[in-house]
Parts: C-alpha cells; structure tokens; sequence
C-alpha cells in the first residue's frame, strides 16, 4: 500500500470536474484516505512548489495555484504514487494519452487540472503540508 497527494487545481474546480476526478480515481481502485477544499495564499504555493523555486514558470504557477478554491486528497492503493500520474497524463496535456483527464479537461501545460505526486519523497512533503495525522482515515 502506498499514499500519494492529488490536487484539484483551481481549473478544474472552476471546470466543474472534482467530482469526475475523484470518481476517475475510485474507478482505478485507489481510496480516498483524506479530503478537504480549500484556498492556497500566494505563500502557501510558493511553499507547496518550492521545488520548483528556480522554474522561469515559478511565479506563474503559483499564482494560478492560489487564483480560487481547490481540492486537496490523499489517495492510497498500490502502487498509488505511478497510479495516479498514469490516470492523470503527461504534464502537457498535448502530450497527454487519449482517456487521461489532462487529455480530457486540461487547457495547457500549466492550467492542467490535476497534480499528483512524483515520487515517493514529494509524497511524504505534500501530504503533511494540507493534512494532519488525524485528518487521514
Ligand atoms: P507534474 O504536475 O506533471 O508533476 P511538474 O511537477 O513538472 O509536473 O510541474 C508542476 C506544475 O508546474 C505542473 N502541474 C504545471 O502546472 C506547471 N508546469 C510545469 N512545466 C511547466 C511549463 N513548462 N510551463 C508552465 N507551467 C509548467
């Protein structure tokens, strides 16, 4: 077994698909194990995506992350982590294979709808900076 944190960025709750991106999930047998909606601070992406500090996209990117609500899960299952980067696509939806929800709803590389963690190390970063110990089932 193994946690992975996905986000529903700000597109896709403005798109109306939180609901068809958990439900994509279910479907792959991963659980939801945590969830909440919330609004990030321009801060609190900067802090989510500082791995990304020196990106020329940085401060784009956290700008959009904190433009409106999003939906923030913990998702666990086997091989949870691979899992949902596969259900989701590439990160350019242009690159994204057909049936893969960039494919499906996303608008560009950086309004792509969805993240997922890659790897096991930014799984243990991100789950714990939106969910506490109490708040995962
Ligand atoms: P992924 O989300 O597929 O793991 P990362 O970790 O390389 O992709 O990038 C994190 C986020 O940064 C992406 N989800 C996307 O929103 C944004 N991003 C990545 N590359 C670019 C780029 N070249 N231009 C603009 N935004 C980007």
């Amino acid at each position: 077994m193994e946690r992975t944190l996905s986000i529903v960025k700000p597109d896709g709750v403005q798109k109306n698909v939180i609901g068809e991106v958990i439900s994509r999930f279910e479907k792959n047998g991963l659980r939801v194990v945590g969830l909440k909606m919330l609004a990030l601070s321009k801060k609190e992406a900067e802090g989510f995506y500082i791995v990304h500090k020196a990106r020329p996209f940085y401060d784009s990117l956290t700008a959009f992350m904190s433009e409106g609500s999003i939906v923030a899960m913990v998702l666990e299952g086997d091989n949870a982590i691979d899992k949902v980067r596969t259900i989701m696509g590439a990160t350019n939806p242009k690159e994204a294979a057909s049936g893969t929800i960039r494919a499906d709803f996303a608008a560009d590389i950086e309004r792509n709808i969805v993240h997922g963690s890659d790897s096991t190390a930014s799984a243990l970063f991100e789950i714990p900076y939106f969910f506490s110990a109490l708040e995962l089932a």
